[in-house]
């Protein structure tokens, strides 16, 4: 009689929560491949905020190193053990070979809000790339730019000639080594933590990278001589477990929709003007630091070499890739003659 009555009582009480909507509170575990205060950071503790103020789930942020290499944060994303994961195409190139567009030189413009204007918007970016994520059981919530890319090596350098003989660390796409051969260098793809050891011990000669981190990671300690090449943005992206990401409630889905959309609004925010003070900071700690911002003539001589980067790029992806790359360059004609 007792037993049975506790029975009904319990089955009421999960009706009721049931009727009621009441979500299970959850923890989510979200991991990035930086430190604290950096860009993904910043947009992991915005995402965090944002769940954690509007429903009962908590969000958990692991930072670089804290659960391995940026494969390994994939991977765990992959399994099931981490429900978000904020991974750059650097890496993800390797597993998504179409995410490698963002290394064909010189196919972004170097202005800032040109660029941002292109993550708003682009229908490659916002409609095409969630497709081919969703096919590696990723869902798609974010693209994002952290800043331009800037080359940092042992000595100064200002043409492709320079860059003869001198490895330059890559991250660990295959596209992205073309694109240094192109420009003469001996691509080295290396992940991120064997980096300012290989530069500090001459392993590697250079590294690209936006000037934020070229700060925070200390970088140009190692390595002094930074040119501005004006080739390509540093981009990321952030994203969810797909099994996770459907089998949420609609109610949830929309807070991470939300979550998502906040974050991403906060840190466009955070990168504005983000650059300029780091190099400050970088040329107030260093007097051996040399910066060289390439003029046209020099540039162009970078830009003769990316054709043969996007053809690669084309062989590499076929006609999935090709679709992407004219989606992508029509979305930046749209943001171009919005000027
Ligand atoms: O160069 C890299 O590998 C790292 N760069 C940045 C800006 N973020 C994380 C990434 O692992």
């Amino acid at each position: 009689m007792k037993a049975s009555k506790l029975v009904t009582t319990a089955s009421v009480s999960a009706l009721l929560v049931g009727m009621s909507g009441v979500a299970q509170a959850e923890n989510w575990r979200y991991a990035h491949e930086e430190y604290e205060g950096d860009v993904q950071d910043v947009f992991a503790y915005a995402f965090k905020e944002h769940i954690e103020e509007n429903s009962d789930h908590t969000v958990e942020v692991y930072r670089f190193g804290e659960l391995g290499e940026s494969d390994d944060i994939m991977e765990q994303t992959q399994n099931g053990i981490l429900q978000f994961v904020n991974q750059s195409p650097g890496f993800t190139g390797s597993l998504i070979p179409e995410a490698q567009i963002f290394f064909i030189p010189y196919l972004l413009p170097t202005d800032e809000e040109t660029v941002l204007e292109f993550f708003d918007e682009s229908k490659a970016i916002n409609e095409m790339f969630p497709e081919l994520y969703a096919e590696q059981d990723l869902e798609l919530l974010k693209m994002y730019p952290e800043g331009e890319m800037v080359i940092t090596t042992d000595e100064k350098i200002s043409s492709p000639d320079d860059l003869d003989n001198k490895k330059i660390r890559t991250m660990t796409n295959p596209l992205l080594s073309e694109t240094y051969e192109a420009f003469g260098a001996s691509p080295t793809p290396l992940p991120w933590g064997e980096v300012y050891g290989g530069l500090e011990t001459g392993v590697i000669d250079g590294q690209e990278n936006p000037i934020f981190w070229i700060e925070s990671g200390g970088l140009y300690e190692v390595s002094p001589h930074l040119t501005f090449t004006g080739h390509g943005w540093f981009t990321t992206a952030m994203m969810a477990n797909q099994e996770f990401y459907d089998g949420l409630s609609d109610e949830d889905k929309e807070l991470v929709q939300e979550a998502s959309a906040e974050a991403y609004d906060h840190t466009i925010e955070h990168i504005k003007g983000l650059a300029d003070e780091a190099l400050e900071k970088i040329q107030e700690d260093s007097d051996e630091v040399t910066v060289t911002r390439l003029d046209e003539d020099q540039i162009q001589a970078f830009r003769d070499r990316a054709p043969q980067v996007e053809e690669e790029f084309l062989e590499m992806t076929g006609d999935r890739g090709k679709e992407l790359l004219e989606q992508f360059k029509a979305d930046l004609e749209a943001v171009t003659d919005d000027e």
